[in-house]
């Protein structure tokens, strides 16, 4: 049985990650209209994945006798500037959504909750392929700049990795 203060810092942890999703799939439809298919490709799968990583929690919530709580979620923006602050914003978000999964990771050796600790490294494992995929887009159209060629091949990249990956670890 999960204590309530357990049970609000997973739900408070849902929230982020379908703000997340929300976040991602904005990112989707903004590269679409811009005509970059690859990096459409690739956010619209990052958010489903948000999505799984949201419905993961509020499964184990409800099972361990909480309640998964629905929020109301911030807007996301509807623009991004460049696909360089675009792909910076990604990645200082999931530097974020991290420092949160350590907070609830904190959380649980507080309260001596064992299970949702093991339950949580999962997430704290995921972080890390998160932050360093990121971080590797982020270093590669760093070196691109504004160049159309380069961000042409970049594209290509992106969507490429997007099609062969069932689970883009992201
Ligand atoms: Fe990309 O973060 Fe979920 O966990």
């Amino acid at each position: 049985m999960l204590s309530k203060i357990i049970e609000k810092a997973l739900n408070e942890q849902i929230r982020i990650e379908a703000e997340s999703s929300q976040v991602y799939l904005a990112m989707a439809s903004w590269a679409e209209t811009q005509g970059f298919e690859g990096v459409a490709l690739f956010m619209y799968k990052h958010s489903d994945e948000e999505r799984m990583h949201m419905l993961k929690l509020a499964k184990f919530v409800n099972e361990r006798g909480g309640h998964a709580v629905v929020s109301a979620l911030v807007a996301p923006p509807v623009s991004f500037g460049s696909f360089k602050e675009m792909f910076q914003t990604l990645f200082d978000h999931e530097v974020m959504v991290s420092s949160r999964i350590n907070d609830l990771v904190d959380i649980t050796l507080n309260q001596k909750d064992y299970a949702t600790h093991n339950f949580l490294q999962w997430y704290v494992s995921e972080q890390i392929e998160e932050e360093a995929l990121a971080r590797n887009i982020l270093d590669k159209i760093n070196l691109i700049g504004d160049d159309k060629g380069g961000l042409y091949l970049f594209d290509n990249d992106v969507k490429l990795l997007a099609e062969t990956s069932t689970d883009l670890n992201i």
